[in-house]
């Protein structure tokens, strides 16, 4: 067998699609079947991925993995249940998080949860409101602007009408950039809108339940034109399911509140749901910090607390059922955060 390396496309069922640096595209199983420094991951390799390959001579087409090279970050979630670590995409320079203003509707909650994993890979944000053509309310411009305000960039774009497309393939130009939103907002179609015939399957919309139908169904990196802009189009994901992180670090994770909690009265011991002397509740009462912002920080927090792993840390008993009820405990204390359209989803 002849070693090479190459880049890993997709994979599914444990069997991975690498480009070969000699052109060649291989499908690979791993050898061993587990890759040693990556053990205990759900699915072992991600797209972007770098690897060391051996062709089989007798099999035309197909190889198998023998090494992993060193990732420089990993963009990941956890499965539905919150119990597994997935990595979807590897070596990534730009996380671009789809949503649209209607079908499926706007859910700043869910662009929170990708704000907070993007701050975990240690990769920058592009907040992009595709189907800008359906209209826009100022609610949502509102809220994009606060995006901004924070340092990620966030900007309006159509697939359908070409408006924000030009802009989105400078933004992306060069580098590695992995596409993630809920089902139907137009992460492939953008991807088609980028580079006419690529040829990703687009989807419908059902306007009943007001839900993409989740036509994409597995991470996979395409290379365009130009041989060196990678994209990587993902699944949409219908709630993004936050682990790993310690509840009392999570504002490290939010930029207006990582700057505020060291002034905390109480300091580290300070829970920040409205205790006196709390930089971050008297920032949001002010509206330094947008309540919004806050809301999806004691949401995310309250699930984080709920994890069997968080309790049995702290010696209290797993809960039964533990969904979101903090968070409503949490901001009764806390100022009333604002409402938007969506937000009870907690997407
Ligand atoms: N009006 C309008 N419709 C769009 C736009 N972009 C995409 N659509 C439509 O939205 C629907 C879903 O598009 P997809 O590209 O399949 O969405 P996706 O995000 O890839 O969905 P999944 O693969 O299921 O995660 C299709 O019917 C598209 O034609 C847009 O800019 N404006
Ligand atoms: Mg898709």
């Amino acid at each position: 067998m002849s070693a090479v390396r190459g880049l890993v496309l997709s994979g599914a069922n444990n069997l991975f699609s690498v480009l070969c640096d000699d052109g060649r595209s291989l499908l690979c199983a791993i050898k061993g079947k587990r890759l040693k420094d990556i053990s205990g991951a759900y699915n072992s390799l991600a797209a972007g991925d770098r690897v060391e390959v051996a062709a089989d001579p007798g099999n035309p087409g197909r190889g198998l993995v023998t090494a992993l090279e060193g990732r420089r970050n990993v963009f990941g979630r956890y499965n539905e249940k919150g119990k597994a670590r997935q990595a979807i995409a590897a070596n990534v320079d730009l996380v671009v998080c789809v949503s649209s203003p209607r079908l499926p509707p706007f859910r700043p909650r869910f662009v929170d949860r990708v704000a907070v994993l993007a701050e975990a890979a240690g990769a920058p944000l592009l907040v992009l409101l595709n189907k800008a053509d359906l209209g826009v309310d100022a609610q949502t411009e509102d809220r994009l602007a606060v995006y901004q305000e924070l340092g990620y960039d966030a900007m309006l774009c159509s697939a359908e009408t070409g408006e924000g497309v030009d802009e989105l393939r400078a933004w992306i130009d060069g580098g590695t950039s992995v596409f993630v939103g809920q089902s139907g907002v137009g992460k492939s179609s953008l991807l088609n809108a980028i580079e006419p015939g690529l040829g990703r399957r687009v989807g419908e919309v059902s306007e009943k339940f007001d839900r993409g139908v989740h036509t994409t169904t597995m991470a996979e990196l395409t290379v365009l034109a130009d041989g060196r802009t990678k994209v990587i189009d993902t699944p949409g994901v219908r709630r993004l399911a936050l682990r790993g992180i310690d509840p009392e670090g999570l504002d490290a994770y939010f930029p207006e509140l990582a700057e505020l909690s060291p002034l905390c009265a109480f300091g580290l011991s300070c829970s920040h749901r409205g205790e006196e002397g709390c930089r971050i509740a008297a920032a949001v009462e002010e509206g330094s910090v947008h309540a919004d912002r806050y809301e999806s920080y004691l949401r995310i927090r309250a699930e984080l607390e709920a994890t069997a792993e968080y309790r049995s840390r702290e010696g209290k008993p797993p809960e039964a059922k533990s969904r979101g009820d903090g968070a409503r405990r949490a901001s009764r204390r806390g100022p009333r955060a604002a409402r938007h359209r969506g937000d009870d989803d907690d997407e």
